[in-house]
């Protein structure tokens, strides 16, 4: 499929695509393929009032009135699946099959919403006070601003804006300046899913276009009551401490640095499967991605040579072509960064395999790599530092509680997980003691989650839960109610005042 035939299934009105100044490329072979228009102070303002007077009409209908626009969306996405997954993977890269596990991952976030706008439930309170009942209750919040990254065009703002449309809050999108297309394809399946439930009042999702300062006006903007946003750990640093000086919520989604303990009764063929597509899916460009292997060294001599006769063999290429499973890096800063990061392993002991420029030819204008194995003699700076690109870096242990401290030794506490036969490590490694991490699977990679769970992590990942479980709470106002249905006037804390 090209741009022209996705837009067309998508319904995206091609105008958008051109006579702009944004040049949109593809990081599969570095051709443009759109030049879309910023958007200007003016009309950004413009998507935000409409945001804050959407809001105004949408927290008075029904929530399970709202959760129909969301099975609305999710009927598009289903029905656009194919059209929208290779539009994900044109404009970010992604190999097709995760392209289209993108789309499946928004589908899912849509029914769970669905079933959530029945299910916002407050509390029944025991009030201390003769003839008093006390309740809380769920209230929508307020427009609500989501910040996106490449890596996750369009999974990420949907969890957020299925959440945030049950729970009767308006969503305006800011979205990677790398992968803006997407965002504009979502909007426009939104139309269609609002074109097909009546009466929704205009504003409800917008998409903002635009650099850095465009991502600024949403942040500091008093009409937007909460900013989810997923990035980088330096772009939290920024948006978080303005938000907190407005009193606004945030939802900060920001690096991993996610870690696997190989251990001496580890299932080692399903460690090395799951270590590759952790490590090298995505071109290990996931929040998520695998980036440090901890193995015991009555382990190491056997996985460490089977996992490089493993990625000897992966095929890295053009990822609209099925039989690949590494596709580009973003762009030159990716590649750049990833070099450098292996650089300076090497310099503090690391021994790399891997991580070269490959299919240049062919793709001058693109950034494939090998992915990167790299066996450190500790853990450095450098394995400190989230690069986001295919590295994986390898250290040795001897005993759990060694392990689990050199997991958690690091800033970030995205995800982690742990390979193991035996009950007690595994229970240890989940227990108040063992990973710190938002994050902790056992015989599973740290990528991949499903929807049904919070999802997010500690320390500099920023502390927010989007997605699953009671993560909606964070698009709704708590109210705290007493109502007194006698004929007195009890104090709380049995205070006699006159
Ligand atoms: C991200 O990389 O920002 O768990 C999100 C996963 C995916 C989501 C990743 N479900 O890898």
């Amino acid at each position: 499929m090209n741009l022209r035939d996705i837009a067309a299934a998508l319904n995206l009105d091609a105008e958008l695509l051109q006579g702009g100044t944004r040049i949109v490329r593809s990081p599969i072979d570095g051709t443009e393929i759109g030049r879309l228009e910023d958007d200007t102070a003016e009309t950004a303002d413009a998507k935000i009032a409409a945001a804050a007077e959407a809001f105004k009409a949408w927290r008075l209908v029904p929530a399970p009135r709202r959760g129909e626009l969301v099975r609305l969306l999710g009927e598009e996405l289903r029905a656009h699946k194919e059209a929208l997954g290779s539009l994900v993977t044109l404009e970010c890269g992604k190999s097709i099959q995760e392209g289209y596990g993108e789309v499946q991952e928004m589908i899912d976030i849509c029914d769970f919403a669905v079933g959530l706008s029945r299910q916002l439930y407050g509390l029944t309170i025991a009030s201390e006070r003769l003839g008093h009942r006390m309740s809380e209750t769920w209230h929508p919040l307020g427009a609500v601003g989501v910040i996106s990254a490449f890596n996750f065009p369009v999974a990420v703002w949907s969890w957020n804006f299925a959440l945030a449309i049950v729970c009767g809050d308006p969503v305006v999108w800011k979205p990677s300046e790398k992968t803006p297309i997407t965002a504009l394809a979502c909007q426009a399946l939104f139309e269609r899913a609002v074109a097909r439930f009546g009466d929704a009042p205009a504003g409800l999702s917008s998409v903002l276009v635009g650099g850095r300062e465009i991502g600024e006006r949403l942040v500091d903007d008093p009409r937007i009551a909460l900013v989810s946003a997923t990035g980088s750990t330096r772009m939290g640093r920024e948006v978080g401490p303005r938000l907190a000086q407005r009193f606004a919520r945030s939802i900060l989604e920001l690096g991993g640095n996610n870690a696997m303990i190989v251990t001496p009764s580890a299932d080692l063929e399903l460690a090395v499967r799951a270590i590759l597509f952790a490590a090298v899916g995505t071109a290990g460009q996931r929040c998520t991605s695998l980036r440090r292997l901890i193995v015991h060294s009555d382990v190491y001599d056997t996985l460490v040579p089977r996992l490089r006769q493993a990625y000897a063999g992966i095929p890295i290429g053009n990822p609209l072509d099925k039989s690949k499973l590494v596709g580009p890096l973003i762009d030159r800063d990716s590649f750049e960064g990833m070099a450098h990061a292996l650089e300076n392993a090497a310099a503090e002991g690391g021994s790399v395999t891997g991580g070269r420029r490959v299919l240049a030819e062919e793709f001058p204008g693109a950034f494939y790599v090998e992915p990167a194995l790299v066996e450190m003699p500790g853990q450095t700076d450098t394995v400190r530092h989230e690069t986001f690109a295919p590295i994986l870096y390898i250290l040795r242990y001897n005993g759990l509680d060694e392990a689990i401290a050199i997991q958690n030794d690091v800033p970030q506490g995205l995800s982690s997980c742990i390979f193991t036969t035996d009950l007690r490590e595994a229970e240890r490694f989940l227990s108040a003691g063992g990973s710190d991490c938002g994050i902790a699977n056992v015989n599973i990679g740290p990528s991949g989650a499903e929807i049904g769970g919070a999802f997010g992590g500690e320390k500099e990942t920023g502390g927010g839960r989007e997605s699953g479980s009671d993560a909606w709470k964070a698009y709704m106002r708590r109210q705290t109610a007493t109502v007194n249905y006698s004929d007195a006037l009890p104090l709380a804390q049995g205070i006699v005042f006159g």
